[in-house]
Order: C-alpha cells, then sequence, then structure tokens
C-alpha cells in the first residue's frame, strides 16, 4: 500500500513542481538516499589485487575524471560492456574514499579486480579396482568416456565446426596428441593473437599443465594413440587467463568476449573464487546473449555454497565432479547452482611433453571438478555442431535433461541433475523454449534505484537450481532462468559496504514474495520497505512542550531539509512514534523553546527498525535546545547527530 501511495506522492510531487509550489508534500518527499548514484563493488572478506579499479560506465567522459582524481591510467578497455580497468598506485579503500567524494553522471560501477584461482587438481593414483583396463596410456582405457557413453555419441556427433574456448593456462600445443586441433587464440594481457599449433608459453615460462589437461579431455585426436578427447572433431581455441598468476577479471572479460566475437561456441572454464564482480558477470551475459554456452567448475573445496564465481552466475553450467562408481567426489563443491556433475576423478589426459608423467609419456592421471568441466565443455561442442543456433539455454537443458540421476534422488546439491550422458545427450531432441530473460528493477519508496540489493529465485519445486544477484545502478538481468514458481528475495544493500547508504544491519530490508515465471520474457519493478517505529521515555516533563524533528541529511542545505515534526505534550513522560512512511537518510531530534525550560532532560528508549530493537538515548544540556536520538552503539564514538538514520 505504501508505495502506491508514494507512487502517487511521486507523480504529485512533479506537479507541484510545475506549479512552482513549495508545498509540504513536496517538501517531506523529495529526499533522496544519496546524490551520487555509482555502485561501489563489495570486497568484504575477498582478496582483491591492489591498485586496479574496473570502472563500468554509461558515459565515458566520467571515467577520465576517475582516472584524474586517482592519477591513474587505463590498462585495458572493454567497449562491447563498457568497462575500463584502471590502475594507480594505492590502495582499493584509499580510492573508494577519494571517489566516494565525486558526483559523477554517467558511471554505474566501481569495483576491485579479485584474485581467482585455478581449481587446483591433484595427480590422481591408480586403482585398478575402480579403472581395471588401465594399463598404460590407450584411448580405450578412459573410464570417464566409457561412463558416459562416448562411443554411441561419436556415432551422431564429434564436434565437428566447432570452436571451444579454454579460459585457463597455456596450451602445449605441439602436444602429438593436441597438434592440428587449434583455431587462432588470444592472450587478454598483452593483446597478441596465439597462431594454431604455437607453443606460447614455450617463449615465457607461464606453466601449462593445466590447460593442456583440461584440453586433451576435449579435443585430443582419435590417432589410436594416446587419449582422445570427447568432441575430438572440434578446434580448441586457447585465452591464457593464468600467466601464471591470475590476469584479473578485466583482463578475463576481455578474453571471454574476444572468444566470443571470433566464433568460440562453447567457453570451458575451470577456475573460479570468491567475490561477485559486475565486469565478470557483464562479460558472461555477452556471451550467453550471443549464444555462446559458458561452462565452469563449481570449485573443490567440498562445501556448500553459492558465492564461487564464474560458477554460479545465472546461465552458466555449474559442473560438479563424479567417480567411476558414480558418487560425488569428496572434494567437490556442493552448491544449489550446480547444473550437472560429470567425471572427475582418476582422468588420464594430456600433459606438457616437458611434464614428468606416468609411463614415461606426456600423459597424467589428474582429479577436480576442472577436470570434470571439460568433459561438459566436449558434450556441449557435441550438441553445438548437432544444433549450430540451439541457445545456451537449449543446450544445458539437453545436458541436464538427459543426465543419470546419481546421489539424492531428483535433483540435489551435490550432482544437480546429476551425472552427464552424452550418448542420451547427442539422441535427444532440441527443446522448443529457447530461454528468456527477467528484467528486475529495483527502487527506495522515493523511486531511487538501489544498487548492491542481492536478488535471489529460490526454486519452490526444489527441482532445480537457485539463481542469485546483485543489482547495478537498480537493474539486475537473469538469462536462462526456468520457467516456474520461486520464492523471490530481496534483500540489502550490505551496510558493510563502502558506499552503503546503511549504517546498521538492522536498516537492511528484506522484501519475500511469491513469483512464476512463463516461457515469455519478465520485466518486474520492485520497491523495497522499511517500518521506523521510535519509542523514547524522558526523565522530566517539559514545560511548553517540545517536538520531533526529523530532517533529511541530503537536503541540510536547501530549504526541504524538515521533513516532518511530531508534537511532545508537555506532560509526555513516554511518547511513540511512527516513521515507517518516511524515505531517506534522517538525523531525528528532540526540541524544545528554551525560554520556557532550561533544565537538563535525558531520554532513552528504542528504535525497532523492521522489527529489530535498537537501544537509544539522547540529552538536551541545560540551556539548550537539541537533543539527538542517538544508537547507542554510536554514543561517544561519533558526534550527535553524525550518523543517519536511513528508511526505504
Ligand atoms: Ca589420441
Ligand atoms: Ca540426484
Amino acid at each position: 500500500m505504501k508505495n502506491l501511495k508514494y507512487i502517487l506522492i511521486a507523480f504529485l510531487s512533479v506537479l507541484f513542481l510545475f506549479a512552482s509550489c513549495q508545498s509540504s508534500l513536496l517538501n517531506s518527499n523529495s529526499n533522496n538516499l544519496s546524490n551520487n548514484n555509482i555502485s561501489f563493488g563489495e570486497f568484504n572478506n575477498e582478496q582483491i589485487i591492489e591498485g586496479r579499479l574496473l570502472v563500468g560506465y554509461e558515459n565515458k567522459e566520467a571515467v577520465n575524471k576517475i582516472k584524474e582524481l586517482l592519477k591513474g591510467e587505463i590498462y585495458v578497455e572493454i567497449p562491447e560492456i563498457k568497462v575500463v580497468g584502471i590502475k594507480f598506485n594505492g590502495t582499493v579503500k584509499e580510492a573508494y574514499s577519494k571517489l566516494k567524494s565525486l558526483k559523477l553522471e554517467g558511471i554505474k560501477y566501481v569495483e576491485p579486480s579479485f584474485k581467482r584461482d585455478l581449481i587446483d587438481p591433484t595427480p590422481g593414483i591408480i586403482d585398478d579396482t575402480i579403472t581395471k583396463n588401465i594399463d598404460g596410456v590407450s584411448e580405450d582405457s578412459l573410464w570417464g568416456l566409457n561412463k558416459i557413453g562416448a562411443k554411441d555419441a561419436w556415432q551422431v556427433a564429434t564436434g565437428t565446426h566447432v570452436v571451444v574456448a579454454v579460459v585457463d593456462t597455456p596450451i602445449d600445443a605441439q602436444h602429438p596428441d593436441l597438434q592440428g586441433q587449434f583455431v587462432t587464440g588470444f592472450d587478454p594481457v598483452t593483446g597478441n593473437l596465439i597462431m594454431p599449433d604455437e607453443d606460447y608459453e614455450n617463449d615465457k615460462y607461464l606453466g601449462d599443465e593445466h590447460g593442456t589437461h583440461v584440453a586433451g579431455t576435449i579435443a585430443a585426436k582419435k590417432d589410436g594413440k594416446g587419449v582422445v578427447g570427447l568432441a575430438y572433431g572440434a578446434k580448441i581455441m586457447s585465452i591464457p587467463i593464468f600467466q601464471p598468476g591470475y590476469v584479473g577479471d578485466a583482463y578475463v572479460a576481455r578474453g571471454i568476449i574476444w572468444a566470443v566475437n571470433h566464433g568460440a561456441q562453447v567457453l570451458s572454464n575451470s577456475w573460479g573464487g570468491g567475490g561477485y564482480s559486475k565486469t565478470l558477470k557483464a562479460a558472461i551475459d555477452y556471451a550467453l546473449f550471443n549464444n555462446a554456452v559458458f561452462v565452469a567448475a563449481a570449485g573443490n573445496s567440498h562445501t556448500d555454497q553459492h558465492w564461487h564465481y564464474p560458477s554460479s552466475y545465472p546461465g552458466v553450467i555449474a559442473v560438479a565432479a563424479s567417480n567411476a562408481r558414480d558418487e560425488v567426489t569428496d572434494f567437490s563443491n556442493h552448491s544449489d547452482t550446480i547444473s550437472v556433475a560429470a567425471p572427475g576423478e582418476k582422468i588420464l589426459s594430456t600433459v606438457p611433453r616437458s611434464t614428468p608423467a606416468v609411463y614415461g609419456e606426456p600423459y597424467d592421471y589428474w582429479n577436480g571438478t576442472s577436470m570434470a568441466t571439460p568433459h561438459v565443455s566436449a558434450l556441449a561442442a557435441l550438441l553445438k555442431q548437432l544444433h549450430p543456433n540451439a541457445t545456451p539455454y537449449q543446450i544445458r537443458k539437453m545436458i541436464e535433461n538427459t543426465a543419470v540421476d546419481i546421489d539424492e534422488q531428483g535433483w540435489d546439491h551435490a550432482s544437480g541433475f546429476g551425472r552427464i550422458d552424452a550418448a542420451a545427450a547427442v539422441n535427444t531432441t532440441l527443446p522448443t523454449y529457447i530461454g528468456s530473460t527477467r528484467d528486475f528493477y529495483v527502487y527506495s519508496n522515493d523511486g531511487m534505484p538501489l544498487s548492491n540489493v542481492f536478488l535471489s529465485l529460490i526454486r519452490k519445486s526444489g527441482d532445480g537450481g537457485n539463481y542469485y544477484v546483485t543489482t547495478d545502478d537498480g537493474w539486475a538481468g537473469l538469462y536462462n532462468v526456468d520457467p516456474g514458481n520461486y520464492t523471490l528475495i530481496l534483500s540489502g544493500p550490505d551496510y558493510l559496504q563502502l558506499d552503503s547508504p546503511i549504517f546498521r544491519p538492522e536498516e537492511a530490508t528484506t522484501l519475500i514474495k511469491d513469483i512464476t515465471f512463463t516461457n515469455d520474457s519478465t520485466e518486474i519493478n520492485l520497491f523495497l520497505d522499511s517500518s521506523f517505529k521510535l519509542d523514547l521515555t524522558f526523565d522530566s516533563t517539559f514545560t511548553g512542550g517540545a517536538t520531533l524533528m526529523v530532517e533529511d541529511i541530503n537536503y541540510l542545505y536547501s530549504p526541504f531539509y524538515v521533513v516532518n515534526t511530531y508534537s511532545i505534550d508537555e506532560e509526555a513522560t513516554n511518547v511513540s512514534f511512527d516513521l515507517s512512511d518516511l524515505s531517506g537518510q534522517f538525523r531525528l531530534f528532540v526540541y524544545r523553546d528554551v525560554t520556557k525550560n532550561a533544565s537538563e532532560v535525558s531520554f532513552e528508549g528504542t528504535a525497532t527498525i523492521n522489527g529489530h530493537p535498537v537501544p537509544v538515548s539522547g540529552l538536551i544540556p541545560y540551556g539548550k535546545s537539541k537533543g539527538f536520538v542517538e544508537d547507542n552503539r554510536f554514543v561517544g564514538q561519533v558526534d550527535p547527530g553524525l550518523i543517519p538514520w536511513t528508511l526505504f
């Protein structure tokens, strides 16, 4: 009800503006949470690369102002998603506090560049009880390929004419089982092209074990020697993002976009880490929009989480690791964003010619979701050969719908829809539903777009994954979300963030509602709302009464700063006020006319914010007129009235 009221009031306010009428109605509702619309990306407890900031812009001119203020330089530009990387001397924290003083039009967000890791594999120990055929390197000895029905799948497709980007370390492209399997790749840091079969790591030692192992599972040659990839008819595009350390989210975004622009139809990502990057999400959305399938490893830390990126972004096929007994491995991460499981234990594949390996040949057994992921990427390549125009949604559904149910019955956090079955997937029909976009717009009650609000979509049926995003200048877009019934949870913004409009955890609001998605695209407007009740007890009464004053701290120098007043009777010792209808950042104080009463008055009580009690107190000194309503946690820490109360 309140939302409707505020929309109406906002509309009326515009009318009053045109009438040049400074009414109290306009006065009380012209408040804003902030004049500065820059959203600062969170990095609490996350590892970041210092001296680097990523800036998402609408207007490139504004980027120059940030660059000048930080005395920095632009080190990477990604015009497709309107992002630049700026490097500067100093820490990200220092840069944030400098930037907070800027009022900039045309900047969508500023965020750190997170550190991410290769998902470390562990060399596997050959265990004949589960891999009894393995007695050497042989194309017939690959238990994973046998398990998922590779030979039957190859009757239908081998990945011909499909390009799979291996976003990983460089690759030993002259490995005898990989040579000839490449198209031109791209170094996103230097901008250099990597020629097909160029041993890119040879010039500067970069460490190419991981990418070489992944590449072999996707497209090692079927030549009767060594191993064979599930999509041996496909071509590999090398996008090295570990050189040897992680090159940063901006370079990775550049690499992803280059790959998509140059023909990659599938991107295989066996890496990840914490930290929600808006830049990375924009690059992945770009891939999905351009019909490229994005596959990512769920991680090897055996935790149950959905803050591992890129695997937890909506639309990504997140891959868990299973073993030869169709159990999920003990290292594989669990998550409510897992799509499928694939063989990821004791996986035999190519390693660089320079690396010591089994049987004296450049092959080795590794464990990891890193090894499971290329099985799924290769399967996506087989499906892309069969259905060149299929959307990433259709490819994902064919893989999920044909997976063999393992672990708990039905969809589960360990294996998602189950272990992939390549033979079944290539024989299934293309789903008619191609996927659609879900756009959410999130505002405060007075129409201010809210950034860094967490939006969760929890599937009611429990027969599939959930989706998590944060808003970016009031917007959150999700692609490839399944139709069905969901519980939508909006919460935040997070009070710990540097730019947060709130200073207390109690002020973070939550909106929970049911939502149903059909096959059509969806556009939904959401308003965050909060409740605020104030109960105060005075130690003595006021002669001539007093007033509770509400002032908007963002308008202290304008004529409209007094938002509301509530009178207090002269006999009153206990008073209650409900401020829930307000929206903005306020300071609250009790005001009296000093000519009528000059003795000291103190008060204490409770502010109940969104149902959470916060003890408050205040003091009107002898002969003074004002006593601020202070959060007891801040008393003595900061000047009274300095930390605002925020209401949505
Ligand atoms: Ca071979
Ligand atoms: Ca299951």
